[in-house]
């Protein structure tokens, strides 16, 4: 049998993203278009205080008005997320207590959602006011109110050392310490978080819509949570808006919206509204990191020490505690690219009377990518280096792979090195070097900023992937078209496009004769769903694998009718042939008519039918992707403005499935590293009120604040299916740092190092006012 995978003719292509049509069309079924007859609405009451106990909920005028079918608290809604690793209860309605800003307290179900608002303004709700919580080194300190009444703030401690650490640091001809501060910042989907749920009065069952990047993640908390069993259970989700991690989490708004579907028997929808969702998505990053590093006189990094403290919010959100994810694996990469021989990690997770921290997009990676090269740039500053130089002394070789960190992480074959080198070409760093020169002689400060990323991807488990497979479904239906079904849950990645290029090339078909299914649990098979950057190596491993299995069938069935040997079948084109005779064949129709219909035609011992489920478990516990960003800004030392002027990226995620695709993420990845470098926060006030819930305080980036980018690829291929790895999430992993990098150097003048994210207007004119230029200053 001609081994078809070894000729593709859709994997690697540039095909048009099969979903676009529908997408850009306004064809596409979001969840707000989901509506049945008799639909009630829902709306919610929140805590508009940090930290309280209640002391009475007066609901009596809310259930009063016209067209308000439910009214509840916790007492007719008794339910509960709780993490069982971290051993708390975030009620889906507050219990006595509230413990952020956003808290649901009270659920309106009414005709609609304008007098379901109506009600909610009448409830009337009395709080007894204690001391919030709201900085993660006060936190920690022993005087602190606790959070959780009886236990400590910090939930979690970790100590990790590498063996002759203490000498190395000690001994070390340089140390130099610097404090990096992460912002609060949410995924800011363009589609609000949303959930709806009806309820079969004849079957019982009940089904549920929702945004969501692992449907059978979220049917089986749903049922754990509401005491049901996973067959009375459908999880479907329609099209996403935009997920980027906050849409892998479990929400009490889920559950209460379940409840209500199934007490009041009718179907029940909630919407959030954009204020909603910048108080109740879970948010990200916010740490302190406290930071030591050691080096020699030729700026090889020898020890790395870094206390890294991370602010969980109230409670460990549901599956992912975002402060475990933004701490544990930052310091599973910390030294990234680099051969540093040493590191110490302190980690402490911390409650605090905030929205607890989830996922988002490149979780850790951002957070570790500007840690890593920040250190990299302070070495080179330090002793008067190119930062370039010091970059190539410390970086892995070509010789060291398989690569083990001081984490024990073990890095497969990447191509660090030349991605840099790649990527300094494109940006032509030399040129750049004089240029920047002569534009420091007439006041201007342009400046050029290195990121070179380890992406960990893949992950047996991630935060929407608590099973390190994937699982694929094929049919080829009696007309001989093809139907795949997979566990994933795309939010606009592409996956329809992309699983059927990898589906087509093993079945021999056109990508448009598949259909591919995803997000119902009742057609896909068990799987874990989409985060971690797992999907298209983990996914796309499955897709091969049941290809692989439906071809051998078909390759079987048509030898047997066709009279041949297996080992001449070759399927192309839709039909199945005899290699050298074309003429002799059979379409994939006719197979497929001999499979459900004439099945006195087949084989002896072959099943009638042409369906198959396989899972994929790659060979590896994780995959690790790298490249290297490079941007180049100006700053307008007078408005604080920061232009970014020219961006390059080299990229390494083995072979590439769909080279389109793949920029498009990068493309997301850079715009958002735009945002949290310069842009997006999240900010709570001395009072516990968040004060961003705008898009007018939460500022994300524009068409006019990203760049043009030059991009280009290396493949060096992982051991897993089709030699991919994820992808998902370096862009947004390296960007924050190389932008960050580039203010640095812009501003180097002014003793400029960026320590802190995003960087504003107000800061630069801040830094400039007080800074000395040492040339053209104007
Ligand atoms: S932040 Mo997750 O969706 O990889």
């Amino acid at each position: 049998m001609a081994d078809m995978a070894s000729r593709p003719q859709f994997t690697g292509s540039r095909i048009t993203r099969i979903e676009d049509a529908r997408l850009v069309s306004g064809q596409a079924r979001y969840l707000d278009d989901v509506d049945f007859p008799g639909m009630l609405e829902v709306a919610f009451v929140r805590s508009n205080r940090p930290a309280a106990k209640i002391t009475s909920i007066d609901i009596e005028a809310a259930k009063a008005l016209p067209g308000v079918k439910a009214v509840w608290t916790h007492d007719n809604c008794p339910l509960e997320m709780t993490s069982a690793g971290f051993k708390t209860t975030w009620y889906a309605l507050a219990k006595d207590e509230v413990r952020f800003v956003g808290e649901p307290i009270v659920a309106i179900a009414a005709e609609n959602r304008y007098v379901a608002e109506d009600a909610a303004d009448l409830v009337r709700i009395r709080y007894e006011e204690v001391e919030p919580v709201l900085d993660v080194r006060t936190a920690a300190l022993e005087s602190t109110r606790q959070v959780h009444e009886g236990r400590s703030n910090v939930f979690f401690h970790r100590e990790r050392k590498t063996e002759g650490f203490d000498d190395a640091f000690n001994n070390a001809p340089h140390r130099l310490k610097d404090t990096f501060t992460f912002h609060r910042q949410t995924g800011a989907a363009m589609e609000n978080r949303s959930f709806a749920a009806l309820m079969d009065p004849f079957s019982g069952r009940l089904t549920c819509y929702c945004g969501h990047q692992s449907p059978h993640e979220l049917r089986s908390e749903l049922c754990e949570m509401l005491g049901m069993e996973e067959n009375m259970v459908r999880v479907v989700v329609p099209e996403v808006g935009g997920a980027f991690g906050i849409k892998a989490a479990m929400y009490p708004e889920y559950l209460v919206v379940s409840w209500m579907a199934l007490k009041l028997r009718r179907p029940v929808k909630w919407v959030s509204d954009r204020q909603e969702s910048f108080l109740s998505d879970v948010h990200a990053r916010d740490g302190v990191h406290d930071v030591e590093f050691a080096f020699d006189d030729d700026g090889k990094i020898i020890a790395i020490y870094d206390h890294m403290m991370a602010d969980q919010g109230a409670y460990a959100a549901v599956p992912f505690p975002g402060s475990l994810g933004e701490t544990v694996t930052a310091a599973n990469v910390l030294t990234g690219p680099y051969t540093i021989p040493h590191q110490a990690t302190v980690i402490d997770c911390s409650f605090s009377n905030k929205m607890p921290l989830g996922a988002y997009r490149g979780v850790w990676g951002p957070i570790a990518s500007f840690i890593q090269e920040g250190i990299v740039d302070r070495v080179a500053r330090h002793l008067g280096k190119d930062p370039v130089d010091v970059r190539r002394m410390n970086m892995i070789s070509d010789a060291d792979f398989p690569y083990k960190n001081p984490s024990k992480m073990l890095y497969d074959k990447g191509s660090y090195l030349k991605s840099m080198e790649d990527a300094l070409r494109l940006i032509g760093y030399e040129d750049f070097r004089k240029k920047q020169a002569e534009y420091r002689t007439q006041g201007r400060y342009l400046g050029v900023g290195i990121s070179v990323f380890v992406e960990p991807t893949a992950s047996a488990s991630s935060e929407a992937g608590s099973v390190g497979y994937e699982a694929c479904t094929i049919r080829v239906e009696p007309t001989g078209t093809v139907t795949a079904a997979l566990g994933l849950g795309p939010s606009g990645q592409g996956h329809e496009t992309t699983m059927a290029q990898l589906i087509a090339d093993q079945l021999g078909v056109d990508v448009k004769d598949i259909v591919i299914l995803h997000g119902d649990t009742d057609s896909a098979p068990f799987g874990g769903g989409t985060g971690g950057s797992r999907s298209g190596t983990i996914g796309g491993g499955a897709a091969i694998s049941a290809g692989k299995e439906m071809r051998a069938k078909l390759v079987k069935l048509a030898a047997h009718v066709l009279e041949a040997g297996e080992d001449d079948i070759e399927l192309q084109e839709g039909k199945a042939f005899v290699a050298g005779v074309p003429a002799k064949s059979l379409t994939i129709k006719e197979l497929a008519q001999i499979a459900y219909t004439h099945v006195a035609k087949l084989p002896e011992g072959m099943k009638p039918g042409l369906e198959i489920v396989t899972r994929y478990q790659p060979p590896f516990k994780v995959s690790f992707s790298n490249g290297t960003h490079i941007a180049v800004v100006e700053v307008h030392p007078d408005t604080g403005l920061i232009e970014t002027l020219d961006y390059a990226v080299v990229n390494d995620c083995g072979n590439l499935i769909n080279p389109t695709i793949v920029e498009g993420q990068i493309h997301g990845g850079v715009a958002q590293g735009i945002g949290e470098a310069f842009l997006e926060e999240l900010k709570y006030d001395e009072n516990g009120q968040l004060v961003t819930t705008s898009m007018q305080d939460y500022l994300l980036p524009a068409s006019v604040e990203v760049p043009r980018m030059k991009i280009e690829h290396i493949e060096t291929p992982s051991a897993s299916e089709g030699g991919f790895k994820g992808m998902g999430e370096g862009s947004l992993i390296a960007a924050p740092a190389a932008l960050t990098a580039a203010v640095s150097d812009a501003l180097e003048p002014f003793g400029v190092m960026v320590n802190a994210m995003p960087v504003t207007p107000a800061q630069v004119v801040e830094w400039v006012s007080k800074g000395t230029p040492a040339v053209g200053a104007d």
